[in-house]
């Protein structure tokens, strides 16, 4: 068993000393309050315990909102008897100010990509144990290995997807072509874009034919242009909860991912997804234990229950999302797979944006409050 002092020489979060701590949440631009939670995130008598032998009795899982099979939690509890609670958000930027503000009740989320970069470089994350993890041979090598994580110790691939433009093709007087979709006048109360800082100022930089990690304040400065120019025309900024007015017709073209849109298609056949000329954004979603995690044995059996064949499989199909496990994508009669060879740079996966954050939280307040 490891057990790893969080308050030795007062250190922060994880053990690192604090110094190296606060060096390196600043190198990610979190200011004085986020830090202050941060560094009161170690366990209640300061230490990491590890893995327990012992399957615990209780789970807290926290999880994007329509991101799971509806009988995946319950299947869960009837066959281990663990007690699940289960919470939502809708962003990458929810989950780390959850986090940031001291929440240290959840044994399992699901961050992106980047945002595993940045819990990792503040030593928020428990290292995997693959030892608990037996299914794990059935994730296909393409997801594992990733440069926000080598190696895959704190991470296990759980959903990929695109952000493009899910539409009405019943009701838009012709199928969006791009992102400058949401300049155009004669739609005006009928768009919505993703309510995310990262996806709303990424999509007008790529509509530019900017980097969608851009550090660039020229080019932000444009992307915020852009965004404030189509602001007059969006009902609102609003993410997986827009397929019901794209169900109901409320809304006709949504900025969305591609399986909340398939979500929304099994309830309106009418509704299609495109992904712009001037390309889209990629992510993989992944699960990961917080270091303050109360269960973490729990948490490793449900992280293998989800590589069962049929569990993962169950999960795709349901969210209409790629599955990284071959076995699950073996069992789904119309997989999502991933796109081609030559189609690959039509897509830019977004990264930490350490420094340049703060700027880029100023510009997403400034666009939200324009
Ligand atoms: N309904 C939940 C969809 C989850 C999408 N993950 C988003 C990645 C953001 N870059």
């Amino acid at each position: 068993m490891t057990l790893r002092r969080c308050t030795d020489g007062a250190p922060g979060p994880g053990g690192l000393p604090r110094r190296e701590f606060v060096r390196r949440a600043a190198a990610l631009g979190l200011g004085a309050g986020p830090l202050q939670a941060l560094l009161a995130a170690c366990d209640d008598d300061g230490t990491d315990r590890g893995v327990p032998e012992q399957l615990e009795g209780e789970l807290a899982i926290y999880n994007w909102s329509d991101y799971i099979a509806e009988d995946t939690v319950a299947g869960f509890e009837r066959e281990f008897g663990v007690r699940v609670t289960y919470d939502t958000y809708e962003s990458n930027e929810d989950l780390l100010a959850k986090l940031q503000a001291g929440a240290r009740g959840y044994d399992l989320i699901v961050p992106s990509d980047y945002t595993v970069r940045v819990l990792r470089a503040l030593d928020l994350l428990a290292p995997i144990d693959r030892r608990w993890l037996p299914n794990w041979g059935n994730l296909a090598a393409a997801f594992l290995d990733r440069p926000f994580d080598p190696g895959n110790r704190h991470t296990l691939p759980y959903l990929w997807g695109v952000a493009g433009l899910a539409f009405r093709r019943d009701l838009v007087p012709a199928p969006p072509e791009s992102w400058g979709v949401f300049h155009d006048p004669s739609l005006r109360g009928k768009l919505t874009q993703l309510d995310d800082m990262r996806e709303v100022i990424g999509a007008w930089l790529l509509y530019r034919g900017y980097p969608v990690n851009s550090r660039d304040p020229a080019e932000l400065a444009r992307a915020k242009a852009d965004a404030l120019a189509a602001k007059p025309n969006l009902k609102s900024y609003i993410s997986a909860p827009v397929k019901t007015q794209l169900i109901a017709g409320d809304v006709w073209i949504a900025h969305l991912w591609n399986g909340d849109t398939t979500q929304a298609r099994m309830e309106n056949a009418a509704i299609d997804f495109v992904v712009p000329r001037e390309g889209g954004v990629m992510y993989l979603d992944s699960l990961a234990i917080p270091r303050s995690a109360p269960h973490k044995r729990a948490a490793h059996e449900f992280m293998n229950y989800v590589l069962r064949p049929e569990v993962g499989a169950a999960i795709a199909e349901r969210t209409g999302y790629g599955s990284p496990n071959t076995e699950s994508l073996a069992l789904q009669p119309d997989p999502v797979l991933p796109p081609a060879e030559g189609a690959l740079d039509r897509y830019q996966y977004l990264e930490d944006l350490g420094e340049a954050t703060e700027l880029w939280d100023r510009i997403w307040t400034e666009i939200k409050a324009g």
